[in-house]
């Protein structure tokens, strides 16, 4: 086993590159695991009305889904320790501890978390946040933020001005900063005649959200587009350009997910644009099949495209990696951990890319070497690096993934039923 990491640490050094410092690089580069693949998106308010107000679509039922805050953990805790690296766990506000009672959207508080921030802190991850504006009967019309009728908007604002606060309590109390995604589903089955009014109430009511500022070491505001949503297919509120404008005029992050945007369009190619001009971005790395399905994320190539695109923009580390997938239909632990592990290879994949050496050949107009040392990297020995990887950070290499999640499927899921 050694043998062969250090039979690779040479074969990359041939290539110019040093093995050991990219282990140390992939190490520190946090990656954001999403709690909702545990429980299929429900999150645990108690209040009846999850499935009421539509907005996201989670589908089978594999045995097993966490039903309480405990199992849920429990849950989390086994994925983190099947993931190598620095990990931070991204909440949803449904998400909350609220203690078996209602409480609302608009009247979640920062306490409301605290038992999320020791179990972080216990299991030594960073958190994230995000406002939940779906599976509520106020989002049932569609519309959430840019809802014309006052009453709903301001239900919304109240909301995500209390996510604000929560977002930067998290992240003074853990003392890493908490990214706060703002994703909203509002938009219209069949074609919209009044888009640009349903674009200023949204704007305007980011405006009004935004008016209290928090410092960027405890929370950071991210805004995510979006293209399209089944019942939504004609109109969508908050697209791309509505919040490239946005975000660039108010200093605010991006949010690229994978599935949001045609599916023939290069996710990969948008971020060295974006880049140039914003100091950080939020990824949701996710795979479409078709639409915005939310497929378990594979070491495919369009993760390898969005992993090199970071490592050959010298911008990985302004870019907040989280994850965005959901699968109902396959044991959740096993989805949680091969999706994230995907991100991981991918990323170990660029950056034992001779960088330089592509530089050059590019320069100097040699298209074919380019080509050609780009195709002599799939080629080089990258399993042996990882399993190395694993070893060190203590989670099971690939030949004892499957053993570790049947495991726990037997010991705990099982008992579930
Ligand atoms: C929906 C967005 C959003 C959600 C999560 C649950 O299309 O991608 O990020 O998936 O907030
Ligand atoms: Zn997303």
């Amino acid at each position: 086993m050694i043998d062969s990491y250090e039979n690779a640490v040479s074969r990359y050094k041939k290539q110019g590159i040093d093995v050991e410092q990219v282990l140390s690089v992939l190490e520190s580069t946090p990656i954001s695991i999403h709690c909702w693949q545990g429980d299929d998106v429900g999150g645990f308010e108690h209040s009846g009305a999850e499935l009421e107000g539509g907005g996201i679509q989670c589908t089978g039922n594999y045995p097993g889904k966490a039903r309480s805050l405990a199992e849920l953990r429990s849950d989390l805790e086994e994925a983190l320790s099947l993931i190598p690296g620095t990990k931070k766990v991204s909440l949803h506000a449904s998400y909350g501890d609220f203690g078996g009672r209602n409480v609302d959207r608009d009247s979640i508080e920062p306490c409301h978390f605290d038992s999320w921030i020791e179990w972080a802190d216990r299991n030594g991850v960073g958190l994230d946040f995000n406002g939940t504006f779906f599976s509520h009967p106020l989002a049932a019309s569609g519309f959430t933020l840019s809802s014309k009728d006052e009453k709903v908007r301001s239900f919304w604002i109240e909301h995500e001005k209390r996510c604000r606060r929560i977002a930067d309590y998290i992240g003074e109390r853990l003392g890493k900063p908490c990214v706060l995604n703002t994703w909203i589903p509002d938009g219209t089955k069949d074609y919209a005649i009044d888009k640009i009014g349903y674009r200023k109430v949204l704007k305007d009511s980011l405006d009004e959200c935004f008016k209290t500022s928090y410092s960027p070491k405890h929370m950071k505001d991210a805004l995510e587009t979006k293209l399209f949503g089944i019942g939504v297919e004609a109109f969508t509120v908050g697209s791309h350009e509505f919040y490239m404008e946005y975000a660039a005029r108010n200093e605010k992050m991006l949010c690229l997910d994978m599935g949001h945007f045609h599916t023939g369009e290069d996710i990969s190619d948008k971020l060295s644009s974006i880049l140039l001009f914003h100091d950080e971005v939020l990824l949701h790395v996710s795979r479409p099949m078709r639409w915005d399905s939310d497929h378990v994320v594979l070491f495919n190539d369009s993760v390898r495209d969005v992993a090199q695109a970071l490592v050959f923009s010298g911008k990985l580390g302004k870019v907040n990696i989280a994850m965005d997938f959901f699968d109902g239909s396959i044991n959740r632990i096993g989805a949680w951990s091969v999706g994230v592990r995907s991100m991981s290879k991918a990323i170990l994949y660029a950056l034992l890319s001779p960088v330089n050496q592509l530089v050059n050949l590019e320069e100097e107009g040699k298209g074919f070497e380019k080509m050609a040392v780009m195709e002599k990297q799939k080629m080089l020995p990258l399993g042996a690096v990882w399993d190395e990887y694993c070893r060190r950070c203590n989670v099971p290499v690939e030949e004892d993934l499957i053993g570790a999640v049947d495991e726990y499927e037997k010991k705990v899921l099982n008992g579930r039923n």
